[in-house]
């Protein structure tokens, strides 16, 4: 029996050991393996962050930008013997609208016609334009709302063409604010009015000018009355301007009629004419009377001019257009007639 007990004990403290080296061993071998984990080089992959969609919004304020341009050249010929008969760059023009937002916008717009006889780039539309449920407001320099809307002439115009009274009774052009707009509850009525310096220019005095159409537009007639008041020149001649101006389309007709009368600093000015055009296919005559006086006060010194005229359509943008001018003095007669042929293209 004693036997028995000292081999139990004997085959107990064996199997003891031997467990004791098994467990060693597992919790050995487990803490190798995680070691090695732990010591595993890892390899970070860089993830880019992800651009926000409105970066280019927050780099650069504008959203839109858009560039068109005109060109013209003409050729003049006069039958007084002094006048050199020319081809000249009558526009080169390149117009840039910038858009910040649906309803604030920009829009610069040099002409580099004069470069052609060595004066200077000119200025023409330059200006802000902000939209408003109530009105649209620009600022900056644009076209003066007096008279029939000069974009919309037919006949070769500049200073000392036709219509003669243009840029002469008030500038082409002013600086200041203006707003336009269709006037509440009154269709087809319209509002277009400005504060300007009065000059064409920087003002020469103190006192800014008041300029401004109403019109009443339908699909085939558009009536303007137009008016100005303001002061004149260092001096500060009282000047108060008045126009009348209706367009009657009855296709494929077009009637243009205008009245217009005011004071400027060297004179005062009265202009009224009448026109009758028609567009046949891509063919437009056009005849035209004019009474121009460019002194109320003066008598004798009335011009009247017949300008028979031709425009060919090219396309919708590209036209040729043809004008003689018979120009007729109230008394002595001179040969001043003259022929202006235009090529006008824009896109
Ligand atoms: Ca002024
Ligand atoms: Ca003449």
């Amino acid at each position: 029996m004693k036997k028995v007990i000292v081999w139990l004990i004997f085959l107990f403290v064996v199997s003891s050991v031997s467990f004791g080296a098994v467990s060693k061993k597992v919790v050995k071998k487990s803490v190798v393996k995680i070691k090695s984990e732990f010591e595993k080089p890892s390899i970070i992959v860089p993830v880019p962050a992800p651009v926000p969609e409105t970066k280019v919004e927050i780099t650069s304020f504008l959203k839109k930008l858009t560039m068109n341009g005109s060109f013209r050249v003409r050729y003049t010929a006069s039958e007084v013997l002094a006048t050199a008969d020319t081809l000249s760059i009558s526009r080169a023009r390149i117009k840039l609208t910038g858009e910040i937002t649906p309803d604030i916008t920009f829009l610069v717009q040099p002409d580099f016609s004069a470069l052609s006889t060595g004066a200077n780039v000119t200025l023409t539309d330059v200006y802000a334009q902000f939209k408003t449920p109530y009105t649209t407001l620009r600022v900056g320099q644009f076209l003066l709302p007096f008279g029939y809307d000069s974009s919309k002439y037919k006949t070769i115009f500049a200073a000392g063409f036709n219509p003669t009274y243009y840029g002469l009774i008030v500038p082409a052009r002013d600086y200041g604010v203006r707003a336009m707009g269709e006037i509440p509850m009154f269709a087809g009525l319209y509002y277009d009015g400005a504060i300007i310096n009065g000059t064409g220019g920087a003002d020469v005095n103190k006192t800014k000018d008041i300029v401004g159409r109403i019109n009443y537009k339908n699909d085939s007639l558009d009536l303007g009355l137009s008016g100005y008041y303001g002061k004149a020149g260092v001096t500060e001649i009282s000047k108060k301007d008045i126009g009348m101006d209706v367009e009657y389309k009855f296709s494929p007709y077009q009637v243009v009629a205008e009245y217009l009368t005011g004071q400027n600093i060297a004179a005062k000015i009265q202009d009224y004419y009448l026109q009758l055009s028609g567009m046949f296919d891509n063919h437009e005559p056009l005849v035209k009377y004019e009474v121009y006086d460019l002194d109320t006060t003066t008598t004798g010194n009335i011009v009247n001019t017949l300008t028979l005229g031709y425009g060919c359509y090219f396309d919708k943008t590209t036209k040729g257009i043809i004008n003689y001018n018979m120009i007729n003095e109230e008394t002595t007669q001179i040969n001043n007639n003259t022929l202006i042929l235009e090529f006008q293209t824009q896109i």
